[in-house]
């Protein structure tokens, strides 16, 4: 429990009795509470991690406009929901606390939970349909851009420069293994970035962090409910998310596997996804983006597992861990999913090439 806990719920709910306050969730960077009043109304309070936002107030500015938009813009007969930003009485819609960090009160979407991975392809094609879904209201989000929080991020060509850069005065011993994959596969960290300058592949509002987790589902586990974790929606690539989304959705084992003998690279879900993202924002991929759905997946996880191999060398600074190597085995679980991904690349990029050639749901066939 943080100390500024209750100070910080009191300035938004200043008239409400807290009742209970428990950790929700397994955010690797900001922390989570789910507060519930004696009136037994159910809020998530959270602590954005000054070390990695270095300017919360861009964060809840961009939540607000996003979280408003998407309200607004969001089919009537759709049940996707969005959650509330609750504001103090004062209109504040965050609360700087006497360290420097930043506090904030959302509504609680009742009745929905989070998978800790994905079980079947129903719920991998759910997924992809509520990615889809969110891309297409955030392709008409009103100028201007939304901030950049978080400068870099997804931005692979910076990580490796900075790995390379901090490699010979790291606090943890090296780790060969990690070492070498990383050095082997020096060149593909290049990819995104060098389609993105040549204008091949989409630009636009994107979530940034569209992991599995991130999904609310429905009590019986089927229908998506809501996308959380805003904090990284802001200008990128289509293909970050649905390549994060794929590395996440694809490893049924998730991110904190014990036998890595054991981390497999689900072609079944792959198709899942791609099946429920095109059926419903197949209009917004360029061929440059199709081409590339299989190799951002395999990009994303390498850059993951680049990010936890680093911050385990730099002493786990950034992502939260419980001993100093739960970055390291977390790096070798997303090393072993680019090797099972690349060992089927040929007929990845085949599922993927038919996902995106059947028509749009509401087309005629
Ligand atoms: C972090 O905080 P959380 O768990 O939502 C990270 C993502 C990673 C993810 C891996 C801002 O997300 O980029 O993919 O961990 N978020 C940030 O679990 O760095
Ligand atoms: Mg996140």
């Amino acid at each position: 429990m943080n100390a500024f806990c209750h100070e910080a719920f009191a300035v938004f709910l200043p008239d409400d009795e807290l009742a209970s306050l428990a950790p929700l969730g397994s955010g690797r960077v900001n922390d989570t509470w789910l507060a519930v009043t004696a009136a037994g109304g159910r809020y998530v309070l959270q602590r954005l991690n000054p070390a990695v936002f270095p300017d919360p107030s861009l964060v809840q500015a961009n939540l607000l406009r996003v979280t408003e938009h998407l309200r607004t813009s969001l089919p009537e007969a759709d049940t996707f929901k969005v959650f509330t930003v609750i504001r103090s009485p004062t209109g504040l819609s965050g609360w700087t606390d006497r360290s420097g960090a930043c506090w904030r009160l959302l509504s609680h979407l009742d009745g929905c939970s989070a998978l800790e991975a994905v079980e079947n392809t129903e719920q991998a094609r759910a997924i992809g349909a509520a990615l889809g879904l969110f891309h297409q209201l955030l392709a008409t989000l009103p100028q201007p851009p939304l901030a950049d929080t978080l400068p870099g991020f997804h931005n692979s060509p910076l990580y490796l420069a900075e790995y390379e850069a901090q490699q010979s005065v790291s606090c943890q011993p090296e780790a060969a293994d990690c070492r070498d994959f990383i050095q082997q596969r020096r060149e593909d960290f290049f990819l995104l970035e060098q389609a993105r300058q040549r204008g091949e592949i989409t630009e636009q509002t994107v979530h940034g962090d569209p992991k599995a987790g991130n999904f609310l589902f429905s009590s019986d586990r089927t229908q998506v409910i809501s996308l959380i974790d805003l904090d990284t929606v802001k200008p990128g690539l289509l293909l970050h998310d649905l390549g994060d989304c794929l590395r996440s959705c694809c490893n049924p084992l998730g991110e904190e596997v014990d036998n890595l003998d054991e981390v497999v690279f689900q072609q079944a879900f792959f198709t899942a996804v791609l099946e429920g993202y095109c059926s419903r924002a197949k209009r917004l991929l360029k061929p440059g983006d199709i081409r590339l759905l299989a190799a951002s997946a395999r990009l994303i996880s390498l850059e993951l597992g680049l990010r936890f191999y680093s911050d385990y060398l730099a002493g786990s600074r950034y992502f939260k861990a419980v001993c100093p190597e739960q970055n390291l085995f977390r790096a070798r679980v997303q090393f072993g999913l680019v090797r099972s991904l690349e060992s089927q690349y040929t007929e990845l990029q085949e599922a993927a090439s038919r996902a995106a050639a059947q028509p749009l749901s509401g087309d005629a066939a």
